[in-house]
């Protein structure tokens, strides 16, 4: 096999040509020569479609040292990605054992080392990292792993079989692929609590993390009760096994990974305390901590049969930690937030050159498909199948679903044929969504005659790469309407959009009414065309859905900003009234305010304008955001110093979602206060604020408006011992720096000592947030991406994953000016030509710059 990154094509697939039937592992531990001796069980795979021309194990920086096929000793050939040998016609054991170095692994991926605590990371191809053994997931497998080790906690999957002094035995009785192996040995305190499942068993929980930490483990316990409970509630599925531990990690590439019965978590998604984590931490805490849980049935119990069918687990476990954080806080809230997320992120990957199916057909490197397009976009599709057969049959397809493919490993096909076989309902069309790339665009236009409403919807899917072409999809389309009083004259119902373009009517209505569409942003599609600013404020103050209503506040920030930036208009005061309006409504979720207040991304408006035909200018459309906060902050005064003293919540912190929404809408306010009263009242906020998420606000209010030095000081002085915390101090210098000093501060926060670009949020904490200042890293000296492109060059060798997931920053060139154009290809272009570069990064590279 030569050693040029080669394809891997969904069509190939074909089943393993055996069956895995028992694991044995040994692990003796040290760091730089830690030893794994295997036997595993072969059995002829009886599938006629099974391969079994050739017996090939993977493995990937292995020092085999002895290798015996029932008993005897073999010598097979060995190349970068694996062995072959030759193998008995029957059954099989087989032996092996090699040698690797878990405090060399820098990569973070198969068996390293954390500031002295040993990890594993197998999603998706890290198990041949530790031995041969045929890493693919619909190799289902019971495994028994022994650890030898001095260290005082050894943990694998499973269930504990047996402990004595430097060792552990694990068995873990659930057949799983190798990617949901986990072994973590170290130094490490328990938080233990116990739940009772619905029927009856006991499991033993506990949170581990280092020595010191353990004072931060209350909430993710909490968060991971509450998510047992509500899986049994919600989806009638129990957890399985006698133990559920989670360990928190300081060095991890991703934010957590579901292993069976033992959860490895980035450290920033298990320890919170109200010093230390803002309310966003939180609700991230118990959304992961959930999403990690919830696996334990869609991902584990049922796989994938291969990498390709990655949205099978992904898009259903994102969707029910969704649907969870929804049913633990406010759901229109939460949906406006994943709105959010979804258009920043999915609709962004799919404007660009890495735009791909929710099922991509290909790939180089799987790791690079760990995205926004399979993760969002894939809860998406679920969401609105959902819609689509209601409630009830959702429910009775999941069932049949668990009861029909547990311990299997499964595809889309198999996904969609429950929801057919429940409802006899075709879904080939539907399943478009799962094949298809792109963003659809649906346009509405309405029209009025003798009591009847006609909306006409038309969709239309811009070419992707490689799919220049693309057939309808059926969007399930959420309308009301309003009567011009505000009344809601029609309550919702779902069109269902499948034809290129459909006209839905409305009979015997009184007047002319005002259509609220796309209600809970029912599909993940851009609404196109623009309506009047009286209708986006008619909506914005009576509309009953409230996503429509935050949707028009959006709307009329967009339309605003927009004249701004073509027309060079001052901005209308009809955005500021309005807003006041919705503002001045004590009957709403302090939380939904808050949300209204905030105004798109300069990224959104940048590709709003592109969409239109309008090229974006990164510091005119900097410079339109300011202005227009600016201008808010005068108009609406006194109602933010208002609705700020009315919403500083009193008593000690809680992070429940009520007191998270009172102190969002408080600091947003305080955000735009900042503006006009020269950094007084945020700089009494930073000094008496007796929790993390006042903090960073008034810090975060200061530094926007060019002040904060002081502050940023004290924090400093403050914090200095604590990664986590000091993580925030990196990142909000970044965001914050004026757009011609962000490189600069960039160069000046990574000269420090405690920056450690081995550490992945550290490193992230810079890199990642410097597109999130998109004028800065945008600046038109190119300086932004120079030093991006630099660091991911440096970091490639050491830990591709994080370095090609980072430079997706780039995918947004082609929107640019020819001057940003030509930098950003330059610098793709030097990427792409470094020698040595990894398969992950080589491969984003060449797919931005094709
Ligand atoms: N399956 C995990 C995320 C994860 C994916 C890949 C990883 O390494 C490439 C690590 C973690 C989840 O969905 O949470
Ligand atoms: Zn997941």
């Amino acid at each position: 096999m030569s050693d040029a990154p080669q394809t891997i094509h969904l069509a190939d697939w074909r089943p393993f040509g055996w069956l895995v039937t028992d694991v044995r592992l040994t692990f003796t531990l040290s760091p730089d020569a830690t030893r794994v001796r295997s036997a595993i069980r072969f059995e002829p795979n009886p599938d006629p479609q099974a391969d079994r021309t050739r017996f090939f194990l993977h493995g990937e920086g292995l020092r085999l040292i002895s290798a015996r096929i029932d008993g005897v000793a073999v010598a097979p050939a060995i190349t970068a990605h694996g062995l072959t040998v030759a193998v008995p016609d029957g059954g099989f054991l087989w032996e092996s054992e090699v040698e690797i170095a878990p405090a060399e692994n820098t990569a973070l991926e198969g068996l390293y080392m954390s500031r002295g605590m040993y990890c594993s990371q197998c999603e998706a191809e890290g198990f041949r990292h530790i031995t041969f053994y045929p890493d693919r997931p619909d190799v289902m497998a019971q495994f028994h792993v022994r650890i030898e080790s001095d260290l005082p906690v050894l943990l694998s999957n499973g269930n504990l079989a047996g402990q004595g002094p430097g060792w552990a035995e694990w068995h873990d009785p659930w057949p799983k692929p190798a990617y949901l192996f986990a072994l973590v040995a170290g130094d490490l305190v328990a938080t233990r609590d116990t739940f009772t499942t619905r029927s009856g068993r006991e499991v033993a929980l506990a949170i581990l993390v280092r020595p010191g930490d353990e004072t931060r483990t209350a909430y993710a316990m909490d968060s991971l009760k509450r998510a047992m409970r509500w899986d049994e509630e919600e989806y009638g599925r129990e957890y399985d096994l006698d133990m559920f531990n989670i360990v928190a990690v300081d060095d991890f590439n991703m934010g957590a990974m579901e292993n069976k019965g033992l959860n490895i978590f980035n450290a920033r998604l298990v320890l919170a305390s109200p010093e230390t984590a803002t309310d966003a931490d939180y609700e991230r805490i118990e959304s992961v901590i959930a999403h990690e849980y919830f696996h334990n049935w869609t991902g584990n119990r049922i796989t994938c049969r291969d990498w390709f069918q990655l949205c099978l687990k992904e898009g259903l476990t994102v969707f029910r930690d969704q649907q969870f954080s929804g049913d633990m806080r406010s759901a229109a809230v939460k949906r406006i937030e994943d709105a959010i997320v979804l258009r920043n992120r999915q609709f962004r990957e799919d404007a660009g050159p890495l735009a791909h199916p929710v099922r991509p057909e290909s790939f180089v490197e799987i790791n690079n498909f760990y995205t926004a397009t399979v993760y969002e976009k894939g809860a998406e599709v679920v969401g609105m199948l959902k819609t689509l057969v209601g409630e009830d049959s959702y429910r009775a397809s999941l069932d049949l679903y668990f009861k029909r493919h547990d311990g299997q490993a499964v595809t889309i096909e198999d996904w969609l044929r429950v929801f057919e076989d429940t409802t006899g309902r075709d879904l080939s069309q539907f399943a478009r969504w799962y094949s298809q790339a792109g963003t659809p665009r649906v346009t509405v236009t309405e029209d009025w005659e003798n009591g009847t409403f006609n909306l006409t919807l038309r969709q239309h899917t811009p070419p992707t790469p490689g799919q220049p072409k693309k057939a309808p999809q059926v969007i399930p389309v959420a309308v009301g309407l309003l009567g011009p009083n505000g009344d809601e004259v029609v309550p919702t119902q779902v069109l269902e959009l499948a034809e290129d373009e459909q006209t839905f009517t409305f009979e015997g209505l009184a007047s002319r009414p005002v259509p609220s569409v796309l209600r809970g942003f029912s599909a993940p599609v851009i609404l196109e065309g623009d309506a009047s600013l009286e209708r986006m404020a008619f909506l914005l103050a009576h509309d009953t859905d409230p996503f429509n209503r935050w949707q028009a506040g959006r709307d009329l920030a967009r339309h605003v900003l927009r004249a701004m930036l073509t027309r060079d208009a001052t901005p209308d005061p009809a955005y500021g009234q309005a807003l006041a309006g919705f503002l001045r409504d004590d009957r709403l979720d302090p939380a939904l305010r808050a949300l209204a207040l905030a105004l798109p991304g300069e990224e959104d408006t940048a590709r709003d304008l592109y969409n239109t035909g309008v090229p974006p200018d990164p510091d005119a459309i900097h410079r339109a955001h300011e202005a227009l906060r600016d201008v808010l902050a005068q108009d609406l005064g006194a109602l933010l110093l208002q609705i700020r003293a009315a919403m500083t919540p009193a008593g000690p912190y809680a992070p429940d979602a009520a007191g998270a929404g009172r102190r969002a809408l408080a600091n947003a306010c305080l955000a735009l206060i900042t503006r006009v009263d020269g950094g007084k009242a945020a700089s009494v906020a930073f000094a008496s604020a007796s929790n993390m998420t006042d903090k960073v606000a008034a810090l975060a209010a200061l530094l926007a408006t060019g002040r904060g030095e002081a502050e940023l000081s004290a924090f400093e002085r403050d914090w200095a011992h604590d990664r986590l915390v000091m993580d925030k101090w990196f990142t909000l210098q970044v965001h914050h720096a004026a757009p011609v000093a962000a490189a600069a501060t960039v160069e000046r926060l990574v000269s420090r000592a405690d920056f450690d670009m081995r550490n992945p949020n550290r490193f992230r904490a810079v890199f990642g947030a410097l597109p999130g200042n998109p004028a800065g890293f945008h600046h038109a000296s190119g300086a932004g991406y120079r030093l991006l492109a630099d660091w991911l060059i440096r970091l490639d060798p050491l830990n591709p994953q994080t370095a090609a997931r980072l430079s997706q920053a780039f995918d947004g060139w082609r929107r640019l000016d020819a001057g940003r154009q030509g930098l950003m290809r330059a610098e793709l272009a030097r990427i792409s030509a470094t020698p040595g570069l990894s398969r992950d990064l080589g491969e984003m590279a060449a797919r931005m710059l094709a």
